[in-house]
């Protein structure tokens, strides 16, 4: 319980916009991952597995409070699946990575179905694909191509609309494997 109430509270202090640097240092007395997420108690969004070079293997399950626990960002953009301006809400994938102490490697993103897409950690930007948890202010169905979307602002960056960005746009988005 009381373990619980300091990783709420350091959760609260990340959330307000907790600069790298700092969240460095409180690696220092936990090992991994960098920031600190709530145990998962409702039904688990995302499994995260990184593969070590040694051969090791960590994993981290987050439901929505796991998700919410990192610093949330929206943009508004049209899509090639949607009809006028969308306004797309959750972390950064960038941001995911940095907690996850994620440098380099290559994510392997996988949907519900067996569809798949890898993105180069050393391709991320912090301008660029969430992974969306709202659409306009709202949970994402599986029907609005939810629960998780990994979203790009397309509108911001004419190089994001190519089939390079469509492709890795994944939906029903469930598991992410980072390989060395
Ligand atoms: N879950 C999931 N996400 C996916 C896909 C898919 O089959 N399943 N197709 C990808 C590809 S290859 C492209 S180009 C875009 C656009 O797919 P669409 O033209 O079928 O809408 O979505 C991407 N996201
Ligand atoms: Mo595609």
């Amino acid at each position: 319980m009381i373990k619980k109430a300091v990783r709420a509270v350091r959760v609260t202090v990340m959330a307000v916009g907790l600069a790298l640097g700092m969240a460095g240092a409180l690696s220092a007395q936990s090992a991994w991952p960098v920031c600190e997420f709530p145990e998962p108690e409702g039904p688990v969004m995302l499994n995260i597995t990184i593969q070590g070079a040694d051969g090791t293997q960590r994993v981290l399950e987050l439901d929505r409070a796991g998700l919410m626990a990192l610093p949330q960002e929206e943009f508004q953009t049209t899509t090639i699946w949607t009809q006028g301006v969308q306004e797309f809400r959750g972390p950064r994938l960038l941001r995911l990575m940095e907690c996850l102490g994620v440098t380099r490697g290559v994510m392997r993103l996988c949907a519900r179905n067996s569809y798949f897409v890898e993105i180069d950690v050393a391709d991320l930007r912090p301008d660029g694909a969430l992974i969306a948890v709202e659409r306009n202010g709202a949970p994402l169905s599986v029907r609005d191509k939810g629960p998780l979307w990994l979203m790009y602002p397309f509108d911001s960056d004419p190089s994001f609309r190519s089939e390079t960005f469509y492709a890795q746009s994944i939906w029903h988005l469930e598991r992410i494997g980072i390989e060395p």
